[in-house]
């Protein structure tokens, strides 16, 4: 499996550019691609990638999406003069033409329908499209914000037809709104699009009303557009994880695509001079992953704004490593989602919970409290936004460059019983180094006084060896398979604590005691998905989620998994996630490899994962994921039962106030203490 990732690039679309002086649309150059693909190339990453040769899209294609009359408007372009293309830029709004664009647009077109036959025909699983011209903001005549052809909803138009597909989700998180896209889709239930962009009350480029949040959809497709307006600048890595955590993937799951395409703009990053957020080039390691495995990893990305020459680079790097398999990157520091974006989130939230049944018990918001398009209160500070325009052009932002992520040699190693045979790909642990003699006579000592076991004490130290592994960086991740997972667990645990300064956070999933002694130390913080009632606990690093029908109820499962365990373990930032199959705990297989593709978003992927020694045949499927390839796609879920996304909510409530990232409102007192 695995698959591979395709990469689309041909130099040919470098060769137009801006022909005379027009300060709106300076900032698309040739050489945005250009430093995109150096950056790919220096970094080993372009190597690494499948090559697919683009191809011009044919009129049939371009039809799809766009007039007759348009096209034929379009098509004239290669043969004006300079003056006839500035006169026919006129007519629309922030673009230009140049006689190559034709040429270029209709390749870009085809690259971004290369990258999706590629996936379809499973020839890669995943990949990126380095495109110029854009093309979210084009609408069926015209041309807009650099945009001529509607690449993505041209692919999205196409997959439909060619392969019948179902449901697709387009993701957009450039920082613009692709309107163009939404129009397109706005009343097709089978096309799922999601959009946060850069809004400020309307006063934000393309100005538009229908970019808020209350426009869900029209007819058969209310409830499949998303937008989540930012109203203020200066947007973090925590408030786009939060949106990601309590938004999008929460419906993206209930929805259940049969292909994922990304509108993969890059202006949302620091130091865009037309986003001016602060999320950092690593993030986007992060969106990548959390996507890749919905629609069984078929996920295209495209390219589409960005236009600060270090931090395009940089994004497009980690979207492609993630995008190859890498586990992405620590986060460190998350700060708490701001009032504004709270406040966005709410709203999106509340428009959206009569459609989706994740968001059914949301907070409700009245129609007179729609914030998001409340006038600004005289003396009322928005200190992310008002600064003097001088200030705002010469204030460069600098962020220190993502370290280079190096992966361990070894990717996947199991500890296992002998008569478990070992899966292709994975190295098998079973003569464990020699551990010192102090560790030893522990392990002796508090776990097999009673048992004069010498198996166990090898298993033990297996265990041990594998994560002093992990730690050194020498293996990524693994599994273990034991004779008494609680034992197992209670000694890792110890071991990670004595050891080392650092936090594991611990998963366990089905019911049983966890037999660990929860401190307000914060060494470790346990999350616990069962059917069993613990709620009497009261730790912050306690999180019991006990869902009516346990793990085997798969839609209440991912919500808690999606909207408490994620934003957490962003919070908590672990440096080892201990996955734990408690006995009989009812989990199927495709739900199990789910959280074990998401959770390698922490800790740079390691993972170390136990299971208890009859639950032989799920092994595979657990090596498979761990390995990185893509978790089968669940089936379209069932609405999550209300009880199990209350039970949710009530640990959300609960916790909000110590884990900033589970907040979901802007109420009174949950904005952070430093006025963000
Ligand atoms: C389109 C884009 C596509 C007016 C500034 C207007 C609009 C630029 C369009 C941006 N003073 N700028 O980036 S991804
Ligand atoms: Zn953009």
């Amino acid at each position: 499996m695995t698959m591979g990732t395709a990469l689309i690039y041909d130099e040919e679309m470098t060769k137009y550019k801006l022909l005379w002086v027009d300060p709106a649309c300076k900032i698309e150059v040739p050489e945005r691609l250009t430093v995109s693909h150096e950056a790919l190339v220096r970094d080993g990453l372009a190597e690494r990638c499948i090559p697919i040769p683009v191809r011009e899209a044919t009129e049939a294609d371009i039809l799809l999406v766009h007039s007759e009359e348009y096209l034929e408007a379009v098509k004239k372009t290669p043969y004006m003069t300079l003056e006839d293309l500035k006169e026919f830029t006129l007519q629309y709004g922030d673009v230009y033409f140049h006689p190559n664009i034709y040429h270029c647009a209709k390749l870009a077109v085809g690259s971004a329908l290369q990258l999706l036959d590629s996936v379809m025909t499973g020839k890669v699983r995943n990949g990126m499209a380095l495109v110029r011209p854009p093309g979210h903001h084009s609408m069926r005549s015209a041309a807009s914000g650099f945009c001529v052809f509607n690449n993505v909803a041209i692919a999205a138009r196409y997959a439909k037809q060619k392969y019948g597909l179902k449901r697709i989700l387009i993701v957009d998180w450039d920082i613009h709104h692709g309107q163009g896209v939404q129009h397109c889709f706005e009343d097709d239930p089978s096309v799922l699009y999601f959009s946060w962009h850069r809004y400020e009350h309307q006063k934000f480029w393309p100005n538009l009303r229908e970019s808020d949040y209350d426009n869900v959809g029209k007819e058969n497709g209310a409830g499949y557009n998303i937008n989540v307006p930012w109203n203020k600048v200066g947007m973090e890595n925590g408030d786009y994880l939060s949106v990601f955590c309590h938004v999008l993937l929460p419906v993206a799951y209930e929805f259940c695509p049969d292909l994922v395409l990304v509108c993969a703009g890059f202006d949302s990053a620091i130091g865009d001079p037309e986003g001016e957020m602060c999320a950092t080039p690593d993030i986007f390691a992060h969106l990548t992953h959390l996507l890749m495995n919905l629609a069984g990893g078929k996920l295209c990305c495209v390219l589409e704004g960005g236009y600060n020459l270090t931090s395009l680079p940089q994004s497009v790097c980690q979207t492609v490593q993630t995008l190859l398999g890498d586990p992405p990157p620590r986060l460190p520091s998350l700060s708490a989602p701001c009032k504004s974006a709270l406040e966005s989130l709410e709203c999106v939230r509340s428009a959206h919970r009569q459609y989706w049944s994740c968001l059914k018990h949301a907070a409700n918001l009245p129609n007179s409290h729609v914030s998001t398009k409340r006038i600004k209160l005289p003396g009322e500070e928005d200190e992310r936004t008002e600064m003097g325009e001088e200030e705002k052009s010469t204030e460069e932002k600098v962020w220190p460059e993502p370290p280079k992520r190096l992966s361990p040699p070894i990717r996947s190693a199991l500890v296992l019983p002998d008569d478990v045979a070992l899966p292709d790909r994975c190295q098998r642990i079973s003569s464990p180094e020699e551990l010192d003699p102090l560790t030893l006579s522990k392990l002796r000592e508090n776990f097999l006084k009673d048992v004069d076991d010498c198996d166990a004490l090898t298993t033990l130290s297996s265990i041990i060896t594998l994560v002093e592994k992990m730690e050194k960086n020498e293996i990524c991740n693994g599994l273990a398979v034991v004779h008494s997972v609680t034992m197992a667990m209670m000694c890792v645990v110890q071991h990670v604590g004595v050891t080392l300064s650092n936090r594991v956070l611990v998963v366990c999933v089905g019911n049983g005691r966890v037999p660990i002694h929860i401190s307000e130390d914060g060494k470790t913080l346990v999350v616990q998905i069962s059917s069993e009632d613990a709620e009497e606990q009261t730790s912050k690093f306690y999180v019991p989620v006990c869902l009516k029908k346990g793990c085997s109820d798969m839609s209440g499962f991912i919500q808690a998994v999606l909207g408490l365990l994620l934003p957490l373990g962003y919070e908590y930032e672990p440096s080892l996630v201990l996955l734990v199959q408690m006995p009989k705990s009812g989990v199927c297989d495709s739900m199990w490899q789910q959280l074990i593709g998401l959770l390698q978003c922490f800790a740079q992927g390691h993972t170390l994962v136990l299971m208890q020694e009859n639950e032989k045949a799920c092994v595979g499927p657990t090596a498979s994921t761990l390995l990185g390839d893509p978790a089968p796609p669940l089936e379209q879920l069932q609405a999550p039962l209300s009880e199990d996304v209350e039970a949710v909510e009530r640990q959300r409530r609960r916790l909000q106030a110590d884990w900033k990232l589970l907040q979901t409102t802007a109420a009174a007192g949950s904005g952070g203490a430093d006025g963000r």
